[in-house]
């Protein structure tokens, strides 16, 4: 199967999460990605969190399928001579280095843009260009905190929360993919290469924008119906944490089911969606409440919302979370089991549609990483292991002209 973005050649100069889980993606669809690692070290992430001594760490592994791995120290003059033949030969750069780091190296926009016009030149930086925080170093939960997230999620009673969803790393790599595939369509317009920027803390707040819509409503009416602050508690003049409240226009909530006293996730999401009151009534066992004038609306609804989700909670108590969505799912209502981790990695749904796959790896055996969230008709993106911290060094200089003697001297130089 031919896959669209092969004849792309991508220079990785990516590390730790935000610009690799970029980079991966682009790997999955075709793209011949070269990872560019110092010798000796590499991505810093290949030695974190290490689960078997000297293996790749699964932080490495699950960030970096399907790439190639090239070291070498951009640093020294050969080094740099490496990285402009292979600039002069790529279509994009991507990198997420600290501020100022790739222009230290001597690898400025207008540097790279006059070796090689065609070139796109993609970034991660903490805090967009300009901004005032823009020198910063910044790391996943420091975005978070920055983009509005930790702020609005989380208890009331409780501090500003970070989410394990990697809304600043992987998210803003996502981000990042797309402004990269514009440049390329654009470049086929005009010729020409160009900058694309993506900041983390920019990423974070494009998926907050429900937050601001909330903060503008906030100002204007002095209270948010659908936050469990409303009616009977209060409200500052900023979004408050609204626990698990749905964020739309559906009351919803974390509800416990049998079991929950000793398993942490036996839960599900319940969400009573404006139209399905009457068939969650049904579901309820209380057709009462179809034409109780209390319960009848959603605004009617609201003042007691907390009570109605304690009835469905008794009518849970004696439910697992499957149990439960089995039945809920014939009456149409929007819900799921909270699931752990444990369960994810083994559901054979996911294994199925390929989301949870099983891959080889020359040192750890096999490992298991989240294939392609994305699903195409005529595209079944094949997740190959991470490569070996300078796998492909040789490979790659053969490529790009060098003789074996000429690669035999880099490596004595120790600059690849
Ligand atoms: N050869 C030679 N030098 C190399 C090299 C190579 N192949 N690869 C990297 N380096 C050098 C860089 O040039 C830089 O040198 P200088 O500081 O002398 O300019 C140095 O390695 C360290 O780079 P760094 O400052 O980016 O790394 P750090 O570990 O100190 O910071 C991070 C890490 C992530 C905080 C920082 O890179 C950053 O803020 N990046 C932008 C935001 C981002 O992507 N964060 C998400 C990370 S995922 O949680």
């Amino acid at each position: 199967m031919s896959k669209p973005l092969e004849g792309i050649k991508i220079i990785d100069f990516t590390h730790v999460q935000a610009g690799p889980a970029c980079t991966q993606l682009l790997a999955w669809f075709g793209a011949d990605v070269i990872k560019v690692e110092r010798p000796g070290s590499g991505d810093v992430t290949r030695s974190q969190l290490r689960d078997i001594p000297d293996a790749d760490a699964l932080y490495f592994t699950m960030l970096n399928s399907n790439k190639r791995s090239l070291t070498l120290d951009t640093k020294t003059p050969e080094g740099k001579e490496v990285l402009e033949k292979l600039v002069k030969e790529s279509d994009v750069l991507v990198e997420n280095f600290a501020p100022g780091a790739l222009d230290r190296m001597g690898f400025t926009w207008e540097r790279l843009n006059e070796l090689n016009p065609k070139l796109i030149v993609a970034s991660v930086k903490g805090f967009s260009d300009g901004h005032h925080y823009d020198d910063l170093k910044v790391y996943e939960n420091v975005a978070q905190c920055a983009g509005g997230a930790a702020s609005t999620t989380g208890f009331w009673d409780g501090p500003p929360t970070v989410s394990a969803a990697a809304l600043g790393d992987s998210n803003t790599g996502m981000h990042l993919a797309i402004g990269i595939l514009t440049a390329l369509i654009g470049r086929g317009q005009t010729g020409r290469g160009q900058k694309v920027a993506v900041s983390m803390q920019d990423s974070v707040i494009n998926l907050c924008r429900v937050k601001l819509r909330d903060q503008q409503r906030l100002d204007r009416v002095g209270y948010l119906e659908e936050y469990p602050q409303y009616p009977h508690g209060e409200f500052s003049d900023v979004v408050p944490r609204g626990g698990n409240a749905g964020g739309g226009g559906q009351p919803g909530w974390v509800l416990k089911c049998k079991g929950w006293e000793t398993d942490p996730n036996a839960y599900i999401y319940f969400t009573i969606q404006g139209h399905a009151w009457e068939p969650i009534c049904r579901a309820l066992g209380k057709p009462e409440w179809i034409s109780d004038p209390n319960y009848a609306t959603a605004q009617a609804r609201q003042p007691h919302i907390f009570d109605i989700f304690a009835t469905i909670e008794e009518w849970l108590a004696d439910k697992t979370k499957y149990e439960a969505v089995d039945i809920l799912r014939k009456f149409d209502i929007p819900c799921a089991p909270v699931l752990s981790m444990k369960e994810i990695a083994n559901d054979p749904s996911l294994r199925a549609s390929g989301t949870i796959v099983e891959v080889p790896h020359k040192e750890r055996g096999s490992y298991l990483t989240v294939g392609s969230p994305i699903k195409f008709s005529g595209l079944k993106p094949e997740i190959t292991g991470s490569p070996l911290l300078g796998e492909h060094t040789d490979e790659i200089l053969a490529e790009l002209g060098y003789s074996k003697d000429q690669i035999a001297n880099l490596h004595a130089a120790r600059s690849v």
